[in-house]
């Protein structure tokens, strides 16, 4: 039976040692819970560190024994290892690059080498417990290399990995110097989730200019193996906070708190210490409006939570810093003997008593410059049982995609935070429990079982498609029937497309010449059977490249043919009007204007529209565009736009590959039929083919053809093998 394996950089417990004794609390944290349907059931665990600093051998045994029966495995970090992997890569170099903070990233390189070796101390100890078909799903930035490390010992286990923070663009991946074999870690996973579309959207492109990996529709097909990625916006354990709120032990604190402050409206602030939560912009927002607005003083107080993180780290302890200054600011010039403004807390506070403040607050104000998801905002909806409540939400966070009944804010614009602030106090109770009820039922229908939930479904959707690709896979058996089959036949035949089948790909179209090794594999395989090379490429190319070699050529997608005995001789395969090139012509030459890089390439019979050499992202959106327009003209002219690698190429339907094929073996008895090749172009040559012949697409993707082939180099690794 397999089993399921969560990984995260800390275990959900706090370790404490006590009287010579280790006390272990299990976290009640949202995550924790969610992923409790999984670890704790069967033979499924959860691999992570625990928080402490252990080298004591006796110790580390004690604490392994106590893990186990709580469903879970150690990997014990060192001091060093927690100050170079922990606070220095994940904590100075990953989270400031991730939340757009690129003034604090630290670009160290004993930090990355720290990382490289802490990831694998988590694989060498996941190793240990995971067989070769087990799930593993990793969470978050500090193991983004986790993925790979695995996928190179465990090749056929299914491997998840989400991403609890943002995903930056391009623009800030690239910056780091480790950026290429970060996300070489990251894609070795089968699904990757991200809280976000534009999360996910900034991954796809990073991936597909660092790695030239491409995707469709958020499919990367990697070499052999077919990898998802997606957005999953984590919810929250609903019930839970709705719940609390209605406790005695919650309804208890909110009584004594409201004793304490009086009648005064009520802004709930809470967060980590971190600089990506905007606190002292908030404190600054909240300062304008007692400046702006006197009818409020003695009226309306903030409650500001500040969890106490990271403080090892610089950034950090001066960020503490400016908020205490300005906490003291605000306090001092407005407290009144009777109110203050500020109620700010360094410190956590007990579920109850979080869930006190989130009851009897009136307005939440989350305003993270950037963040990940932000689950507090979730947790003040949830907590809103009796639908009274306002919540302003920064657009920045992850969450504001969805609570879009929030008052969304930028957080960087001062006066409209505090324009959002007024608003919030002075919106009616109607209005605020339309909005509240809202979104929690969105929030109530999302919640974070269901978010584990839709992810693990997804992860076996993927594993089920990549089943799909694998069983049309040439195996080694297949293989070996083929060139049986080959060998044993007296009349051949073969068809071979010639760009990403025989030969990669270039920038430079002319570039793609066959090889010494190419040409020599031809000739030979063309004294063993009949040979076709079966292209997209002008005749004059193919002519010059296979010059003097006894083989067939269909040139154009099927305009032109040369039979092997009429050297020099191409004949049309139909007359063809051309008419239609110049209206067409004109058309892609505006969209070469548009879109440095791209060129034409006029064939006898149609004409392509290159964009391998556009900077990516443009060739894409401008291809869609002129897709569009000729799809349009088109109709016009009775023509037909193909899509292929890079190209877009416009000509006559009636003239295809399969048909130039079909007439090629016509009247002739084959008793071995191949056909190679890797776009859709093929797919006609496929479809054409005899029910017993071999076809065979080149890459991971959904073919008419009966088998899969990884790249043009396995290519002449098959061919080779009929002529050995
Ligand atoms: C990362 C991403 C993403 C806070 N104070 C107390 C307390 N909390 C709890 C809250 C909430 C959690 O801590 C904070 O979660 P956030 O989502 O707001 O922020 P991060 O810690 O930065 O989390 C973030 C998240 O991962 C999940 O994917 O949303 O974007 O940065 O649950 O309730 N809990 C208690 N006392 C406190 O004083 N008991």
């Amino acid at each position: 039976m397999s089993k399921t394996i969560i990984v995260s950089n800390r275990l959900p417990i706090s370790l404490q040692h006590k009287n010579g004794k280790f006390e272990f609390k299990p976290s009640a944290g949202g995550l924790a819970t969610g992923l409790g349907s999984i670890y704790k059931e069967g033979e499924n665990i959860w691999v992570g560190w625990p928080g402490n600093d252990v080298a004591d051998e006796e110790q580390r045994s004690e604490i392994v024994e106590e893990l186990k029966k709580l469903k879970m495995a150690p990997v014990f970090l060192t001091k060093k290892d927690v100050e170079l992997y922990y606070e220095g890569f994940s904590n100075e170099t990953i989270w400031p690059a991730f939340h757009y903070f690129t003034q604090y990233i630290n670009y160290e390189d004993s930090y990355w080498e720290a990382y490289v070796q802490v990831n694998q101390k988590f694989c060498d100890a996941i190793l240990a417990k995971a067989n070769p078909d087990d799930t593993i799903w990793v969470h978050d930035y500090q193991l983004l290399l986790l993925p790979m490390m695995l996928r190179n010992h465990l090749p056929n286990a299914t491997i998840a990995f989400f991403q609890h923070i943002p995903f930056p663009s391009y623009e800030i991946i690239r910056m780091l110097p480790w950026r290429k074999e970060m996300l070489e870690g990251m894609v070795g996973s089968d699904l990757i989730g991200f809280h976000t579309y534009d999360d996910m959207r900034h991954f796809l492109s990073a991936v597909g200019r660092i790695l030239g990996l491409s995707n469709e529709s958020g499919f990367i097909q990697a070499d052999n193996r077919l990898i998802n990625v997606d957005s999953f916006p984590m919810g929250i354990d609903y019930e839970k906070f709705a719940k609390a709120a209605e406790s005695k032990k919650t309804l208890n604190h909110v009584k004594k708190f409201k004793e304490m402050l009086g009648d005064q409206k009520l802004l709930i602030t809470i967060d980590r210490l971190d600089y990506s939560k905007g606190i002292p912009q908030r404190i600054k927002a909240f300062t304008q409006l007692l400046e702006d607005h006197p009818e409020f003083h003695g009226k309306v107080s903030m409650i500001m939570v500040v969890v106490p993180s990271r403080d090892k780290v610089k950034s950090y302890q001066v960020l503490k810093e400016e908020i205490d200054t300005l906490v003291g600011g605000i306090n001092s010039k407005f407290s009144t003997l009777n109110w203050v403004p500020v109620h700010y807390f360094y410190r956590s506070f007990p579920f109850n008593e979080l869930s006190a403040f989130y009851t009897m607050s009136d307005i939440a104000l989350v305003t993270p410059l950037r963040d990940g998801m932000n689950l507090v905002c979730k947790e003040f909806v949830a907590s809103k049982t009796h639908k009274k409540g306002v919540l302003i939400l920064s657009e920045m966070a992850g969450a504001s995609k969805e609570l879009v009944d929030a008052i969304l804010v930028n957080p960087n614009n001062q006066e409209g935070v505090v324009s959002a602030i007024v608003e919030a106090l002075s919106m009616d109770e109607e209005e605020q429990e339309l909005r509240i009820s809202s979104m929690q039922s969105s929030l109530k229908k999302y919640d974070i079982f269901q978010w584990v939930k839709v992810f693990m479904d997804r992860l076996t959707h993927v594993k089920e498609k990549q089943t799909e690709l694998e069983s049309k896979s040439l195996d080694p058996k297949i293989v070996g029937q083929l060139v049986d089959s080959f060998k044993a036949a007296k009349r051949p035949i073969v068809f071979l497309d010639y760009d990403g089948t025989l030969v990669g790909f270039k920038s430079r179209p002319q570039d793609a010449f066959p090889d010494e090794e190419l040409k020599s594999l031809v000739a030979t395989l063309s004294k063993v059977c009949q040979v076709v090379i079966i292209s997209g490429r002008d005749k004059e190319t193919l002519g010059k490249w296979f010059k003097g070699q006894h083989v067939d050529m269909i040139a154009e997608h099927g305009v032109w043919l040369k039979k092997k005995d009429q050297p020099e001789e191409w004949s049309l395969y139909a007359d063809v009007d051309d008419s239609w090139k110049e209206d067409i012509r004109q058309v892609m030459e505006y969209y070469v204007l548009r879109t440095p890089g791209a060129f034409i390439e006029e064939k006898h019979h149609s004409l392509v529209w290159h964009y391998r050499k556009v900077e990516s992202g443009l060739g894409d959106l401008r291809m869609r565009e002129l897709f569009s327009h000729l799809k349009y003209m088109a109709r016009g002219h009775n023509l037909q736009v193909l899509e292929g690698n890079m190209v877009l190429e416009i000509k006559r339907p009636d003239i295809n590959k399969g048909r130039a094929a079909l007439s090629m073996m016509r009247g002739e008895e084959y008793d071995f039929v191949m056909a190679l090749g890797d776009d859709w172009t093929d797919e006609d040559t496929f479809k054409a083919m005899p029910k017993n012949a071999y076809t065979i697409r080149v890459g991971y993707a959904y073919t008419q053809a009966n088998y899969n082939i990884k790249n043009p180099k396995e290519v002449r690794v098959l061919l080779k093998k009929l002529i050995d």
